[in-house]
């Protein structure tokens, strides 16, 4: 099988004779010219400080090439060679069906593959103007993973020795997060020992992929951190794209184009141009691509960098010292999910920058599901992550994550999130902006109204409005100058002047008022429209008094002024 053969290694002190990564742009400027200093720019700038003192105002002088192991690789002839599907024998399907779910993808098939197989170059054409500098900061790829399958997380490896510049390199870090699968104990120490550079760290717990980076980053030597998670390819010259804007600017946190492994034929599939990160409630991570519009105006090239609101999470660079000025990851977090959210959020509202490097280009097996176990429930688990980012970042806006599927979580008895002290205290201290700023500024076309409808709120059978007397309820003639008859209902369903909202104590007495409070299921009305003039509120009656649903009845049905969202 031609995947278990170890694999010619390339990986040795850089040479000038054995650097076919890195080709002479016919420029001669030095390195140290590339290096920008805050004195240089204040006096050519009128003594103004420059924008981000971390940037450097140079170009570089190399163009990035591809590798040879890439165009030749060993063993033409080998299953999935050049990133092409691989075929399972019919004799052998029901072999590969049983061994699906080691990985939750054709673990069958990836062990017929080669760990070293070539996979197309898909990098757009106008990548080949592209130059980089002599004098890149190094890098330490940190892999975390938990009973990974043996193939993937050799070509995984093997990817990033064979396809990255040796002197950028610094190490290969293999978080192992207490996986429990014989091939990852002595057989994998034997493998690594063979390898340059390569370093395990065992956890003693399982501690989750986010504890799991942290202990990699803990160790990791390098001037900037890489990410990967363990089944990828990562393309040809994907490094130092990278690594060149986190050296252009320390607070560019950057991601390659993450491109698709198929996980039932292996073959590697190129993705669309333009594709950026995004989010939707309740905080759902989402591919979009860039508005024509923007393209046009910005005259954008498809190897021009693309700013992210949100990065999908596993395949990212960082500087390191920047990484720790941000505090890393909220260590509170739980195995799996919602740290993309934070990580991303933190960097922007916190003065840093997200973008994909269309030069850069890592392959990832998508799998349907998580092939390892949750110590917890899975969806408990996810769900308190989730909280834990709404709760620190979102502001206000976090009734829209609540209030998008998640309203059970806002029962302290029933979800311990934890102490978030220590997060809320980052936030002061870096001085980071507020989620209104970040939606406004990062991610304007996210439609996000704070709450659902506003305005007078009219009832059908009195036509009159409710309307805020001292402390209590009563209907007045609609005026929309009039302050107290202004209300909002927002995502958690309150219907709320300021700090007062109705509440609906029992049936038969009358609407009272009383301070707002997200986790109280009395104060939540539930007001359907199927279309935006007509609009049921559930018990509202005709002396402002809660009854029995009457859904033909004129006094049970009202209406608010504006509506911002279904
Ligand atoms: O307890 C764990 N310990 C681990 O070490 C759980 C996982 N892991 C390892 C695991 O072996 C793998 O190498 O962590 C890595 C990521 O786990 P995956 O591959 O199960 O995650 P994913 O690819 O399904 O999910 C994406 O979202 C995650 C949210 O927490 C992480 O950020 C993943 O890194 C991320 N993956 C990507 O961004 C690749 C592109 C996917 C998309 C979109
Ligand atoms: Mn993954």
């Amino acid at each position: 099988r031609a995947g278990t053969r170890t694999p010619q290694i390339r990986f040795s002190p850089v040479s000038e004779a054995q650097r076919p990564y890195l080709e002479r742009n016919g420029t001669k400027s030095s390195a140290r010219n590339a290096t920008f200093t805050q004195a240089s720019f204040k006096s050519s700038h009128g003594g103004v400080d420059p924008p981000n003192p971390t940037r450097r105002r140079t170009s570089g002088v190399h163009r990035v090439v591809a590798l040879d192991v890439t165009l030749e690789p060993r063993d033409v002839r080998a299953v999935g060679q050049f990133g092409h599907a691989a075929l399972v024998p019919k004799d052998k399907e029901a072999e590969a069906r049983s061994r699906w779910s080691e990985g939750h993808f054709n673990v069958f098939l990836s062990e017929q593959i080669p760990v070293d197989r070539s996979i197309p170059d898909t990098r757009p054409p106008s990548c080949a103007e592209n130059v980089v500098h002599d004098d890149l900061p190094t890098t330490s790829v940190i892999f975390c993973f938990v009973d990974e399958v043996w193939s993937t997380l050799l070509r995984s490896v093997h990817s990033v020795l064979n396809r990255s510049p040796p002197h950028l390199l610094k190490e290969i870090i293999l978080v192992d997060d207490c996986s429990t699968k014989e091939h990852l104990k002595e057989q994998l120490d034997a493998y690594v020992s063979q390898l340059p550079n390569v370093r395990i760290v065992r956890l003693k717990e399982r501690q989750g992929l986010i504890r799991a980076r942290l202990a990699g980053a803990a160790v990791a030597a390098g001037d900037v951190l890489t990410f990967l998670d363990s089944h990828v390819e990562c393309n040809v010259g994907w490094l130092e794209p990278l690594l060149e804007r986190v050296y252009m600017d320390r607070r560019k946190v950057v991601c390659p184009v993450i491109e698709v492994i198929s996980d039932k034929d292996m073959s590697y599939v190129m993705v669309d141009n333009f594709q950026r990160g995004i989010f939707r409630w309740p905080l759902v991570f989402g591919w979009s691509t860039l508005p024509k519009e923007q393209i046009r105006k910005a005259q954008m090239k498809d190897s021009d960098p693309i700013r992210c609101p949100v990065m999908a999470g596993g395949l990212f660079s960082i500087d390191k010292s920047y990484f720790y000025e941000l505090g890393t990851y909220d260590k509170g977090l739980d195995v799996w999910g919602g740290e993309n959210m934070e990580i991303s959020f933190k960097i922007w509202m916190c003065g840093g920058e997200i973008e994909i490097i269309p030069c850069s280009r890592v392959g990832h097996i998508f799998r349907g599901e998580n092939p390892y176990k949750f110590p917890k429930d899975r969806q408990k688990t996810v769900e308190r992550n989730l909280a834990r980012v709404a709760e620190v970042w979102l502001d206000e806006y976090k009734d829209l994550f609540y209030g998008h599927g998640y309203v059970h979580l806002l029962d302290k008895s029933a979800v311990d999130v934890g102490n978030l002290t220590e997060q809320r205290r980052l936030r002061e201290r870096l001085q980071c902006k507020s989620f209104r700023w970040y939606l406004e500024n990062i991610y304007p076309e996210m439609d996000a109204p704070v709450v659902k409808a506003s305005g007078l709120v009219f009832n059908l059978g009195t036509r009159k409005c409710l309307a805020l007397q001292n402390t209590s309820l009563s209907f007045e003639v609609c005026d929309l100058n009039k302050q107290n008859q202004h209300f909002n209902y927002t995502w958690l369903r309150l219907v709320r002047q300021q700090d007062l909202c109705l509440a609906a104590r029992a049936a038969g007495t009358s609407v009272s008022l009383e301070p707002c409070d997200n986790t109280k299921a009395l104060l939540r009305w539930l007001h359907k429209s199927s279309n935006k003039a007509l609009v049921q509120a559930g018990s509202l009656g005709d002396s402002v008094s809660v009854k029995e649903c009457a859904p033909s009845s004129p006094f049970q049905k009202w209406h608010f002024t504006h509506y911002y969202a279904q």
